[in-house]
């Protein structure tokens, strides 16, 4: 990529971090940054090595060199701040879930196409090699046929009634927090990965604590379990918590086909289980042997563990190549964000209602 990107950020926590090491990996230039406040975003700045701290996000989109803005604000923040952000004529990543209601993430993907930007969400764990190659494996049908898809998602950071954080607020973090949250990621990997679009779901969710420290009633919830059906005839299951002892970040994917079995560990991203009735075998992150958009995403020499940061990187340098006007597969759009919002809706209502609920899809 020839043009060096000129990025902003608005949030300095966690997520500002993981964007700004990303971004300093795709040689982007680290211009600005908007925090809660004034004082706050100096400290960002200096603690992300980012050139200078802007007072508003106005500020920050008046700043005509500035190419793309990264929103990194607590969900119900998402909707507003980028929108703005596209009117001010930029390109912007949005962190997911791209926001909290699927009316708000339709006019998301309406005004992004209308301005033509290029508008990404953080779905990163479609950047891990083996998660293509075992894209590629399902699409060259070694699979064959898929049969059932078994999807885990499970963390622990929220298993105590002491812990705390703006996502167990519905007014911050949305309805929804385990499935916006991480379960997010969950759907768009399978369609990802299967190709088959997840329509329709049935679903129990449960809110295991319903007072936490610093929240007399909490809205959102700690786990859910989802039965669904894909566009091709699959069935499977979901179970997504953050409530699950000794789980940090356990995302798993088993897909069974005709053929074989693929599984995938977010833990364990260095390796790929292919699962067959005689000689399974476990494929290792070796680009002389991995489908081409794998191998091209293995960055890190053999015997080198690679995972989320470079996956993130990935992303990051693919955005900014779609910015640069480069053509790039499998990068995570709006209009994938708006499909996970509506699969989240779903999930709730389905829950609520005791009933199958349809997805709608999203046109091209
Ligand atoms: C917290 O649950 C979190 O940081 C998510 O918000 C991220 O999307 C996920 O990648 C890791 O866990």
């Amino acid at each position: 990529m020839s043009k060096m990107i000129a990025a902003g950020f608005v949030g300095g926590g966690f997520m500002g971090e993981v964007h700004t090491r990303a971004a300093r990996a795709a040689r982007a230039r680290l211009s600005g940054i908007v925090s809660s406040s004034p004082s706050r975003g100096q400290i960002a700045a200096e603690r992300l090595g980012v050139e200078h701290s802007f007072a508003t996000l106005e500020e920050m989109l008046a700043d005509p060199s500035i190419d793309v803005i990264h929103v990194l604000t607590p969900n119900a923040l998402h909707a507003e701040q980028a929108l703005a952000v596209i009117a001010a004529g930029k390109h912007v990543i949005c962190e997911k879930p791209l926001a909290v209601s699927s009316v708000e993430a339709d006019q998301l993907v309406a005004a992004a196409r209308e301005a033509g930007v290029t508008a990404t969400v953080p779905f990163v764990y479609r950047f891990h090699p083996m998660v293509r190659e075992a894209r590629a494996r399902v699409q060259a049908g070694d699979t064959g046929r898929l049969f059932t898809i078994n999807g885990s998602y499970l963390q622990d950071w929220l298993l105590d009634q002491a812990d705390h954080n703006w996502r167990v607020d519905a007014a911050t973090g949305g309805a929804s927090r385990a499935f916006a949250d991480i379960g997010s990621h969950l759907v768009d990997l399978i369609e990802f990965v299967t190709g088959e679009r997840i329509t329709r779901v049935a679903a129990s969710l449960r809110t295991f604590f319903d007072t936490r420290v610093g929240s007399s009633h909490v809205g959102t919830e700690d786990a859910d379990a989802v039965v669904f059906e894909t566009s091709g005839g699959a069935i499977g299951t979901l179970l997504v918590s953050q409530v699950a002892a000794g789980r940090k970040n356990a995302l798993r994917l088993d897909i069974s086909g005709s053929r074989e079995s693929l599984s995938f560990d977010q833990e364990h991203p260095d390796s790929l289980w292919v699962g067959r009735r005689k000689a399974s075998l476990t494929v290792p992150r070796d680009p002389a042997h991995l489908h081409p958009d794998a191998a091209r995403l293995s960055v890190v020499p053999g015997g080198h563990p690679q995972g989320y940061q470079e996956a993130f990187a990935a992303f990051i340098g693919d955005s900014y190549a779609s910015i640069a006007g480069e053509a790039r597969d499998g990068l995570p759009r709006f209009e994938d964000g708006l499909r996970a919002v509506r699969i989240t809706e779903a999930v709730i209502q389905a829950s609520t209602s005791g009933q199958w609920v349809e997805i709608e899809e999203v046109p091209n």
